[in-house]
């Protein structure tokens, strides 16, 4: 049987000086395993951002035909509005994925997440990588950015009841048929997208787990601790709120 097919975006902001060598062998290694396609995401940075994107990735996309053109968007939406632009034009695959820009978690570990999502039977439980409860050796984060993910993760869970300890790991893994019934009711396009995801997977019944990985932050972050700190904390108020509101399944 051919192996489950995968389609894995990368959304990007300002990101033409750190993708370079990432993408570059993430095509390689996802070439390998074969039934997987990439497509970078540019969130409307700007004409020169946009050109420099593009004298990165067209000669990628010459060497490797997995590597769909990237996508333009002609203004900027937010981590979650480039993830799922690039989602809801793909071709029906069995998976969609994103992936960070700046090698953070490496292509290797995209690798062998898909190889892990590939042991399911069919699609059916999301597959969120974490960087929680592990050795530092494993996990080289910047000691505040460590803190603010456990407390966010605790809110997260605490305020959502859902049993989940990093929802903000920049790689995940969502069986496409479970995307497409909730998608129409996705709202939050920002950095904390991947909770409101999360949320709407968990109440229309798909199962997730968390997958350890190894994780190496890289310079050159676009998160603010504080100010997206507290934008993704009115956003995970805002998702509890209207969930309180939805109709309960069993009424
Ligand atoms: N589409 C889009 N992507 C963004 C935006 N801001 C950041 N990103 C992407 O989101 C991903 C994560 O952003 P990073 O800059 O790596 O975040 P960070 O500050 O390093 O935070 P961590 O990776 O969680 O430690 C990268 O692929 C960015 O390009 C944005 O406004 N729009
Ligand atoms: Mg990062």
């Amino acid at each position: 049987m051919p192996p489950a097919t995968v389609h894995l975006v990368i959304p990007c902001y300002q990101e033409s000086g750190r993708i370079g060598p990432f993408l570059t062998e993430l095509c390689g290694v996802t070439r390998e395993l074969g039934g997987v396609t990439i497509q970078v995401v540019e969130d409307g940075s700007d004409v020169a951002e946009a050109a420099r994107m593009r004298d990165i990735i067209t000669p990628l996309c010459q060497q490797h035909a997995h590597l769909l053109p990237p996508l333009f968007l002609p203004q900027n939406l937010g981590k979650g509005g480039a993830v799922y632009a690039g989602w809801d034009q793909a071709a029906p695959v069995d998976w969609l994925a994103f992936v960070d820009a700046d090698g953070s978690c490496s292509a290797a570990e995209v690798a062998n997440l898909i190889r892990r999502i590939r042991q399911q039977p069919s699609p059916q439980t999301a597959v969120f990588a974490s960087r929680w409860d592990q050795t530092s050796a494993r996990v080289q984060r910047q000691w505040k950015r460590r803190l603010m993910g456990r407390i966010f993760g605790a809110l997260v869970s605490t305020l959502l009841h859902i049993p989940i300890h990093d929802s903000q790991c920049g790689l995940k893994f969502v069986p496409r048929s479970a995307y497409q019934r909730i998608a129409s009711g996705l709202r939050i396009h920002g950095f904390a997208f991947d909770v409101e995801l999360l949320a709407a997977l968990h109440d229309s019944g798909c199962a997730f787990e968390e997958a350890p990985i190894p994780w190496h932050e890289t310079a050159g972050g676009h998160v603010h601790l504080i100010r997206d700190s507290f934008r993704m904390a009115r956003d995970v108020l805002a998702i509890r709120k209207r969930r309180s509101k939805r109709p309960k399944l069993d009424a």
